[in-house]
């Protein structure tokens, strides 16, 4: 296949959304094959130009250009009088669309008299910057003016008829593409009443198509609708009635679908899946109203949310070839319907309500395919995460922990990796790996990254031993200790201890091993050691003494109990471990900072004293 031209630009780019509305395979294909490299070279539109720096980013109908498709925002006409608001709608976008003035009760709030000022100021609007117009719509159960709604049932057709006739009759070869229908379902997937379904019945929308076809055969029709982004009961009806309006050769074109999200209600269901099984049908896809709301005051786990969401969402519109565009319902916050439809709810656009572009405008990009630097600026990665910590561990399953990372526009989450691979996500500081083998040591990293996809480097690698497997269940380990030194400068040092388990199945003892810190001052670096005596018989208690490797104070050296056999059931006790070391040369302690004593002289639990089931981590907080 030879690659077509690249589509045009800046101000030839009303040229390229015409021919993008009636799009054909091949030249997606080709804008596919032809551009990406080349985008970031184009020209910014002159508008952009004065605001930004030269090494400002292709705007969003530009990289959406070289995919085949537009980027379009809302707008409304009191907005227009905002010169830093229109220096942005005129200069990012492909299309506008009014987000009100072309509705019925502005067009025409007396039967027969039409009003189109405000519409019209919007299409010269767009018309002077090279953009394109969707119409947003001319039948709708809300924003009808009075008069509709009063009809006699007789009359409501030749009312419908006559105001689409009269209101896309004059923006007939201005407005592109048509909402004819907009919302004609419950949530359910029944009918919404409304004077158009309670007087025709369904067939108000065959009657409205036509009625559009008439007055405009080269605008794209589209039916409109929210809560159709993924698969369920309404958008299946929205499948049925499209079907069934294709068999009877309605005039339809296109199926819009809002995608107003919110991140507290979770993405909609196999949103690509959906679009794709409309686009097989015959009829063009859009997105039509997007945003991503959430609840405030953001966080990061909120924005980390939106992120994903407005990156699917490009990406589902991407991946179905007759998705011709995506419009945002405005783009910054600053005229976001949202505040005011949601109270506690908003920032759900791509610009924040000082006009200024969010991180998450530059997650948009990317999934648009710019690999270039620049769009918000934030080229910062975020500070590496410290402190990855085993927090605990199952036969199948390792708990991970770590101290948060910082960025400049704040860590959107982390990504984590085990023996190199990367496991799973989180947008929490924790993660547990799970699916793993049992008596396996596992290395473990994390890295952090934003909005815009920095990733900091790796963190440092801990290891996680999963618990021996058995199916005894997984049990809980605690250590008691007792101090029986009544000097803490003598030449030996004598932790009691016992272990105890908490959990609800026997743990097998051959896997556990307990550390005791301790200072090892001055004198020789080998040490003996003795069990006086145990319940369980010192014969299965085995002590080592190991430097640690640790600079936390009075933590430089460990004694390791374990033991060569045995099972602690669920509920039991080692009972006591009457344990004694000292260093070869019998030079003296000073143990009165030593990390794991304390002066308690009946047994109590032992918080730093740790204890680890086949090398995992289960009790205490070691230094
Ligand atoms: O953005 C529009 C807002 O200014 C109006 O107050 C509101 C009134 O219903 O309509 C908004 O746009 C809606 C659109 O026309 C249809 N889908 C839902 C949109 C958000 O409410």
């Amino acid at each position: 296949m030879t690659p077509a031209p690249l589509p045009p630009y800046g101000n030839n780019r009303h040229r390229s959304i015409r021919r993008r509305l009636s799009i054909t395979m091949a030249t997606v294909a080709a804008a596919l094959l032809a551009v990406p490299a080349a985008a970031a070279a184009l020209p910014v539109p002159h508008e952009a130009a004065a605001s930004v720096t030269a090494a400002a980013p292709p705007t969003l109908n530009q990289l959406a250009a070289a995919k085949g498709r537009y980027f379009a925002s809302a707008t409304d006409n009191p907005e227009l009088s905002d010169a830093p608001y229109t220096a942005v709608l005129g200069s990012e976008f492909g299309v506008i669309t009014p987000g009100n003035s072309m509705k019925w009760d502005t067009t025409e709030p007396t039967r027969g008299q039409f009003s189109f000022a405000k519409g019209d100021a919007v299409v010269s609007f767009a018309q002077a910057h090279g953009e394109d117009v969707r119409g947003h719509t001319l039948v709708w159960h809300s924003q009808l003016p009075g008069w509709v709604s009063a009809l006699p049932a007789s009359e409501v057709r030749s009312a419908m008829e006559s105001h689409i006739a009269g209101e896309a009759g004059h923006y007939k070869g201005q407005v592109k593409a048509w909402d004819v229908v907009n919302e004609p379902f419950n949530d359910d997937g029944t009918y919404r009443t409304s004077p158009f379904y309670n007087a025709m019945g369904k067939d108000f929308i065959t009657y409205a198509l036509q009625a559009a076809r008439a007055a405009d055969p080269a605008a794209k029709l589209y039916i409109n609708d929210y809560n159709t982004d993924g698969t369920g009961a309404k958008s299946d009806a929205m499948y049925n009635l499209v079907r069934d309006l294709k068999a009877a050769g309605v005039p339809i074109d296109g199926v819009g679908f809002q995608a107003h999200l919110a991140t507290q209600y979770g993405f909609p269901s196999q949103m690509q899946q959906n679009l794709q099984r409309f686009a097989d049908l015959g009829v063009d896809v859009a997105i039509t109203e997007l945003d991503v709301r959430m609840v405030l005051p953001a966080d990061a786990t909120k924005l980390a949310a939106q992120s994903t969401y407005y990156r699917q969402v490009t990406e589902a519109c991407l991946a179905v070839s007759r998705c011709v565009g995506i419009t945002i319902w405005d783009y910054t916050d600053k005229y976001s319907w949202v505040p005011g439809a949601f109270s506690g709810q908003g920032s759900a656009c791509l610009w924040d309500s000082n006009l200024q572009p969010k991180a998450v405008l530059d997650v948009v990009r990317t999934a648009l395919g710019y690999t270039g630097g620049g769009g918000t600026g934030d080229t910062q990665a975020p500070t590496v995460p410290a402190g990855l910590t085993v927090t605990g561990a199952t036969s199948s399953s390792v708990s991970l922990s770590w101290t948060a990372a910082t960025d400049n526009t704040g860590v959107t989450g982390y990504d984590v990796f085990r023996g190199g691979t990367q496991v799973g996500s989180s947008t929490a500081t924790t993660f547990t790996s799970t699916g793993l083998t049992a008596s396996t040591a596992y290395s473990f990293t994390v890295r952090a990254k934003d909005a815009a996809g920095n990733v900091s480097a790796q963190s440092t690698a801990v290891t996680g031993t999963t618990q021996a497997g058995g199916g005894t269940g997984g049990g809980t380990l605690k250590v008691q200790y007792k101090n029986n030194d009544s000097s803490a400068g003598d030449n030996q040092i004598r932790p009691w201890l016992q272990l105890v388990n908490t959990g609800s199945g026997a743990v097998g003892l051959s896997s556990v091993k307990v550390r005791y810190w301790f200072s090892g001052e001055a004198g020789a670096s080998t040490y003996s050691t003795a069990c006086d005596y145990a319940v369980i018989g010192c014969g299965s208690v085995t002590q080592s003494v190991s430097a640690s490797g640790s600079s936390t104070p009075g933590a430089d050296h460990y004694l390791e109990v374990g033991f060569s056999s045995g099972s602690l059931a669920a509920g039991a006790s080692t009972g006591e471990l009457q344990l004694r070391f000292n260093k070869t040369d019998w030079s003296n302690f000073s143990e009165t900072d030593d990390y794991s004593r304390g002066t308690n002289t009946t047994f109590a639990d032992a918080a730093k004293i740790a204890v680890y089931v086949g090398g995992t981590l289960v009790w205490g907080t070691a230094p």
